[in-house]
């Protein structure tokens, strides 16, 4: 157990840590569903106006039934960005908050504010600032709760995208109609006393129009393809 779940005591409301554990028995089901799915025997069309050509989709089957590391995937899934403990050997692995929110900035991960990308370690997946520095903007309209899951005829997983523009409103502010979008990651302002938003779990609404210090956006750097 670490130290926050320590402090949140007998809170039964409080928002704990979870790790997901799935028994090999749904990873051998899962990989013989993904064997056993029906594709077309040709291309469909001759470009990608209808997703992804055929091949790929082969391919992709082939190696998510078996060669992908779902353990691995699972083990993504803990409290952090790189595992379960915040701060593995004494080492800081992201640019967050220490000290008391908002008058102590400690900064003894060495930057009392923005960190270029980069100074701090890359998760197992080889992924640089996935939490802390800035919060990161994505593409979806924010909303309090999901919508229900759609239930889906084949059994790919669902990825909610968020509601309709309209919806993303601040219900606590109707006379201002300004959509919001979803952030995500947490930054050099979160503190273990404050919001703990660093976590992957956690999101954040940030209107459209508004823009801070500690918010920012993903970078993605695609090595060239061999010669
Ligand atoms: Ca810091």
């Amino acid at each position: 157990m670490n130290a926050a779940v320590e402090q949140m005591g007998s809170d039964t409301t409080a928002m704990r840590p979870f790790r997901v554990e799935v028994p090999e028995a749904d990873l051998t089901d899962l990989r013989r569903r993904i064997r056993s799915t029906r594709l077309p025997e040709k291309e469909p069309v001759a470009d990608m106006s209808q997703g992804v050509q055929l091949a790929t989709v082969e391919k992709l089957a082939r190696y998510w039934a078996d060669d992908y590391d779902w353990r691995r995937s699972e083990a993504g899934s803990m409290d952090y960005a790189w595992g379960d403990t915040f701060r593995p050997g004494d080492r800081d692995m992201a640019n967050t908050w220490q000290g008391e929110f908002l008058w102590q900035n400690l900064a003894t991960d060495g930057y009392e504010g923005t960190s270029p990308v980069g100074a701090f370690p890359a998760n197992g997946y080889g992924l640089h600032d996935m939490i802390g520095n800035v919060w990161e903007w994505t593409a979806d309209w924010y909303v309090a709760q999901h919508p229900s899951e759609v239930l889906k005829t084949c059994c790919t997983p669902h990825n909610p995208r968020g509601p309709q523009e309209r919806e993303s409103y601040d219900p606590w502010q109707p006379a201002i109609l300004i959509p919001r979008k979803v952030i995500k990651g947490g930054s050099h302002l979160c503190a273990p006393n404050y919001c703990r938003r660093y976590r992957p779990a956690a999101r954040f609404p940030e209107p459209i129009d508004t823009s801070t210090c500690h918010l920012g956006f993903r970078c993605v750097v695609r090595p060239s393809p061999p010669p």
